[in-house]
């Protein structure tokens, strides 16, 4: 199987992050990346690819994000520079939001400043913006089309070995640790390639709110999540499992909200109950949004999955029998995160 790394991801490594009053030393790090690397490097079970530099990733990421957002993001250092040269030193976070409520504030009149911007584009204080932020999550997003180009072209998986993660950035948002959605971007290069029906499986300890929201009215693409309940986990504002879809997309989404604590067995269960809606929908691809957050070793997360376990799951994604992309998502316990990655991967083997 192809996996297309990201040899710019370590550009994106955020300091800090804002966490109940505090600035906390960032979870998503480039080291996440670096031990899956390694532990492929142990057991060789696809080939490392850098994706091709002449594959239009701009015209990719339009498909799924709004052109003001993209241009937002693409100049946003620079702009948090121009608002205070000594900003350079620190890492951009928002500060102030407008909140969707009526009459309260205009989202019709954008801010020029920089910090406003940014608040604006963003939706929680957790998700630092840094000079190579941009380049990071833009390489990604090649990596994303480049594996849904290959299922295209035949390959039954590939993989986009990337971070920052996707899954929870919106048509015209940031958040969550993510910039660009990997997963969307796949997706719509999958219908754009000829594909009429494609399902996404995200199997992330958090809602992917960005996918689920960018997919909400349509019936082209199903979006299924299993997930920690919002009502007690991040991103705590979506993810219930009355979010059914809406207009033309009604039926469309599914979501399975777990409790915090959940262990292997009941998490099983929800999985065949998504693989089941994903088979009943008859898409000719799959993309799943990898998240190994779902470990017990998690420093972020609630379920209580082990190493073993990953290896079930890939058997099962395989048994969909569907050409699959795969985007790399969540997963913090650092040291196990390769492991558990690549088990995934043996076991879509078979
Ligand atoms: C991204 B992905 C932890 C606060 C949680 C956001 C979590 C984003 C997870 N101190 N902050 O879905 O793994
Ligand atoms: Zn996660």
């Amino acid at each position: 199987m192809k996996i297309f790394h990201n040899t710019h991801h370590a550009q994106h490594a955020g300091r800090q992050e804002m966490f109940r009053g505090r600035l906390v030393d960032c979870h998503e790090v480039p080291d996440r990346l670096r031990y899956v690397l390694d532990e492929l490097q142990r057991r060789p079970v696809g080939q490392l690819l850098t994706p091709d530099a002449a594959a239009d990733v701009n015209a990719a990421m339009a498909r799924v994000h709004a052109p003001d957002y993209l241009a937002f993001l693409a100049r946003a250092w620079n702009d948090w520079v121009a608002l205070d040269p000594t900003n350079a030193e620190r890492d951009a976070l928002p500060s102030v939001w407008p909140l969707a409520s009526k009459h309260a504030f205009r989202t019709d009149a954008p801010p020029l400043n920089f910090a406003a911007r940014l608040g604006q584009y963003a939706f929680d204080s957790g998700t630092p913006l840094t000079a190579g932020s941009w380049a990071a999550a833009r390489e990604g997003a090649a990596c994303a089309l480049a594996a849904a180009q290959a299922v295209l072209a035949g390959d039954r998986f590939a993989l986009a070995l990337t971070r920052p993660p996707g899954h929870h950035a919106g048509p015209n948002y940031l958040g969550g640790y993510c910039f660009i959605n990997n997963a969307a971007v796949a997706a719509q290069a999958l219908r754009d390639g000829g594909l009429q029906r494609v399902a996404v499986l995200d199997v992330d300890y958090h809602h992917g709110n960005g996918t689920q929201t960018i997919f909400y009215e349509r019936n082209d693409v199903f979006t299924a999540s299993i997930h920690g309940d919002p009502r007690t986990e991040y991103p705590f504002f979506l993810g219930h499992a009355d979010e059914r879809g809406a207009g033309a997309g009604e039926g469309y989404n599914l979501n399975l909200p777990l409790p915090r604590g959940t262990g292997f067995e009941v998490w099983w269960a929800a999985l065949q109950n998504a693989m089941q809606a994903v088979s009943d929908f008859a898409p000719q691809a799959l993309v799943v949004p990898l998240g190994l957050d779902t470990f017990e070793g998690d420093p972020i997360s609630g379920f209580k999955l082990r190493s073993a376990d990953y290896l079930k799951l890939g058997q099962a994604i395989a048994q969909l029998g569907l050409p699959t992309v795969l985007t790399f998502e969540g997963g913090y316990a650092v040291a196990e995160v390769g492991v558990n990655t690549v088990n995934v991967l043996e076991g879509l083997r078979g």
